[in-house]
């Protein structure tokens, strides 16, 4: 039972390739009888066999790109790792990308690639026993990522329509790199929301934020990001404890997250996060974890560095802001991994209230899933996957931000170019703006 991922565009393969070293490195761990099914299973989900005639595993994961320098980056690591991506696996095209321009990723490059990419696909669904889902990785801002990204989503909805699928979208920094990174957010959101069963959403400014009290890093590069995604990212996705019968997987995963087909936006939020020199001298415990994740939510921090500290002693201070309006959440998933996850008590979650949109049942409304082995360094880890009103702020900031770019008719001649028409442009605007407007709407 595996899932087969699409890396594309720069941040799609860069963030990939973080996401998959992760995995390999959790994969690999000394296999004690404790974790041995655990570390077998979590491989064979991402990774295929080795084969007969070489000693390397590889990623179940296909490589896309209109230029080829990044690509071209992240296969060279394989040669000097245990693991790699397969040469059929690699799709790029010898031009200068898709010059931030969602239109040209999507009518352009589009039609020209969809059939390489299928013919990939079905070649990696051959080598896998059960196709779980689809992992499509790449930013919303800007051509490749964002336009064929789109593009490639609705083939597969189309041409798989009963295989799960979820984008992992990195949404750009709000001081804007990219003027017309605007653009490229909405047309991308409004066309997953059709396609995907789930919009994992990774923020670059909460990611640096991280970063830096994380790591205590002043200045983090964009490999630190994406450590930092990838790791909360696995934490949800590896293989947890097999409970009552039932085995979690992707589809579960997704049925719980978006219980209605207009809420799709998901957040991730993990604790503990402190630089790794930090880790002999703390001890958590689950009850103070989950009550950092659940400030986390609540107050969906503007002072990380309050909260962080908070985070590390396990307390609330009274300097803490809280916040007026909690996000009100749908559906919430924990994920324990680590030493006596099945004794920690997800009611601390609710305690006092996390407020849920009013009609949804309260039975639906928060699993908990555990593993035993421990994550990475960590002793115990809790990762929250929240789809509630947490996620919608740079949405929301994107639409305003390509609206007005649009009354200038600002750079619009670029997408007009690519075959993108007004007509078009207004209505995933309408789009956006209903997603923002049903999640602002959720009462308590
Ligand atoms: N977190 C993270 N963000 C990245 C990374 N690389 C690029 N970005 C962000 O992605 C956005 C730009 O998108 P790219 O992925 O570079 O664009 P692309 O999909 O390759 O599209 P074109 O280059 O226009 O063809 C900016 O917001 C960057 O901050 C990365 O490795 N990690
Ligand atoms: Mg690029």
């Amino acid at each position: 039972m595996s899932l087969i991922t699409l890396q594309i565009g720069q941040c799609g393969n860069q963030l990939g390739h973080s996401f998959f070293s992760t995995i390999y490195e959790i994969s690999n761990q000394k296999p004690n009888a404790a974790n041995c099914n655990f570390l077998e299973e979590s491989q064979f989900r991402f990774f295929s066999d080795c084969e007969e005639n070489t000693s390397k595993n590889y990623a179940r994961s296909i490589l896309i790109d209109t230029e080829p320098k990044v690509i071209k980056e992240i296969s060279s690591f394989g040669k000097d790792i245990a693991w790699s991506y397969r040469d059929d696996c690699h799709i790029n095209v010898q031009q200068l990308g898709s010059g931030n321009n969602w239109a040209m990723g999507y009518h352009h490059h589009g039609p020209e690639l969809q059939e390489r990419v299928l013919n990939a696909v079905r070649k990696e669904a051959e080598r896998c026993d059960t196709v779980l889902g689809f992992l499509l990785f790449s930013s919303v801002a800007g051509g490749t990522g964002s336009g064929f990204g789109s593009y490639i989503s609705e083939v597969l909805r189309a041409n798989y329509p009963s295989v799960s699928s979820a984008n992992i979208t990195v949404w750009p920094f709000q001081r804007g790199e990219v003027s017309v990174q605007a653009y490229n957010a909405t047309l991308s959101l409004s066309s997953l929301q059709k396609s995907a069963d789930a919009i994992f959403m990774f923020e670059n400014d909460w990611l640096l934020k991280l970063c830096h009290h994380k790591m205590g890093l002043k200045k983090s590069a964009l490999n630190d990001l994406n450590t930092v995604a990838s790791q909360q990212l696995a934490n949800v996705l590896l293989p947890v404890e097999r409970s009552q019968g039932i085995v979690p997987i992707f589809n579960d995963l997704l049925a719980h997250l978006v219980p209605h087909p207009q809420f799709k936006l998901v957040g991730l939020r993990s604790v503990p996060q402190e630089p790794l020199t930090s880790l002999p001298f703390s001890a958590y415990t689950w009850p103070g974890l989950l009550r950092s994740v659940r400030r986390m939510v609540l107050y969906n921090t503007k002072d990380l560095q309050i909260l962080v500290s908070n985070i590390v002693y396990g307390q609330c201070s009274s300097s803490m802001n809280v916040a007026n309006n909690s996000p009100v959440s749908l559906a919430n998933l924990l994920v324990l991994r680590g030493r006596d996850s099945e004794v920690a008590d997800p009611e601390l979650l609710h305690k006092p209230s996390l407020p849920y949109a009013s009609w949804v049942p309260s039975a639906l409304r928060l699993k908990m899933w555990i593993h035993s082995s421990p994550f990475l360094p960590y002793d115990r880890t809790a990762v929250l996957a929240n789809n509630g009103q947490l996620s919608v702020s740079c949405v929301d900031v994107a639409v305003a931000k390509a609206w007005k770019l649009f009354s200038y008719k600002a750079y619009f001649h670029h997408y007009m170019q690519c075959g993108l028409s007004e007509e078009d442009f207004k209505l995933a605007v309408m789009n956006v703006e209903q997603i923002v407007a049903s999640y602002k709407s959720l009462k308590a």
